[in-house]
């Protein structure tokens, strides 16, 4: 759950990336490691078993100082997709202020992404946290596999629901930075109306992540800002 300090001027937020097994979650936290800059960021803690699946989770910390001197930190958690892992699952999605949904771009996935979201929605729901209204992007990874959906099959699933999409290959660190600028896009927008971060602390959506993502090797990635009006809404 955020925590605001007013008067120390600092924000933590906790952003989850959940989705099937073998989705990417881990790979895409791995790939924000590489892509900022030490300055800003932790160390990548992963808990996993010897063959790299995720046994409990992984948190990447990044922090930093804005201009009218706020201090930001965001802990990136991924759960663990493998089915046996449900407690678990429900654990780290605890206080979670914004969720990435990675789900996997293979047709033969899309039994799998769906079990997972309908998971995602339930285990909001014990976790206290509304789906409707909880920020949250979809990025559909392994875009490089022969078996994955066409550009045109994600842009129809994009079409259906209010969530942005992205596509990505996170193994190549495609798609990576662009899904989770518009996750804290929302997320910012979100925390805005319900504690009025933007006049709290003098701070625009701007300088928020602005500041973060000059922190970040963004030479490839092509930052767009999501339309005003993309509320999220779960149930796809
Ligand atoms: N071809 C391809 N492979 C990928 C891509 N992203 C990840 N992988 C591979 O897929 C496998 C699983 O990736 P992980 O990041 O460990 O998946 P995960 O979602 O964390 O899996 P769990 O921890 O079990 O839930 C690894 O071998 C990755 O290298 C991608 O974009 N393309
Ligand atoms: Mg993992």
């Amino acid at each position: 759950m955020v925590q605001i300090n007013q008067a120390q001027r600092e924000l933590s937020l906790k952003v989850v990336y959940y989705g099937p097994a073998l989705s990417g979650k881990t790979t895409n936290l791995m790939a924000l490691h590489e892509r900022v800059s030490s300055d800003v960021r932790g160390r990548l803690l992963s808990v996993d078993t010897r063959d790299d699946r995720t046994l409990f989770f992984d948190m990447l910390p990044v922090f930093f100082r804005t201009a009218s001197d706020l201090k930001v930190k965001i802990k990136l958690y991924t759960v663990p997709g493998q089915v046996m892992h449900a407690s678990t699952r429900r654990l780290v999605l605890q206080g979670a202020d914004a969720v990435a949904f990675i789900a996997d771009a293979q047709k033969s996935a899309a039994q799998a992404n769906n079990d997972a979201w309908r998971n995602m929605v339930e285990d909001m729901r014990a976790n206290g946290l509304d789906p409707e209204s909880m920020p949250l992007v979809i990025q559909f990874n392994k875009t490089d596999l022969p078996d994955a959906r066409t550009e045109g099959e994600i842009a129809a699933v994009a079409q259906k629901g209010r969530e942005p999409v992205y596509k990505s290959v996170a193994v190549r660190g495609e798609g990576v930075l662009e899904t989770l600028y518009g996750l804290l896009q929302l997320t910012f927008r979100d925390l805005d109306r319900k504690y009025g971060i933007r006049a709290k602390f003098r701070l625009t959506e701007e300088e928020f992540l602005g500041e973060i993502f000059r922190n970040m090797d963004v030479k490839a990635a092509q930052l767009e800002p999501v339309a005003r009006n993309a509320a999220s809404a779960a149930g796809r």
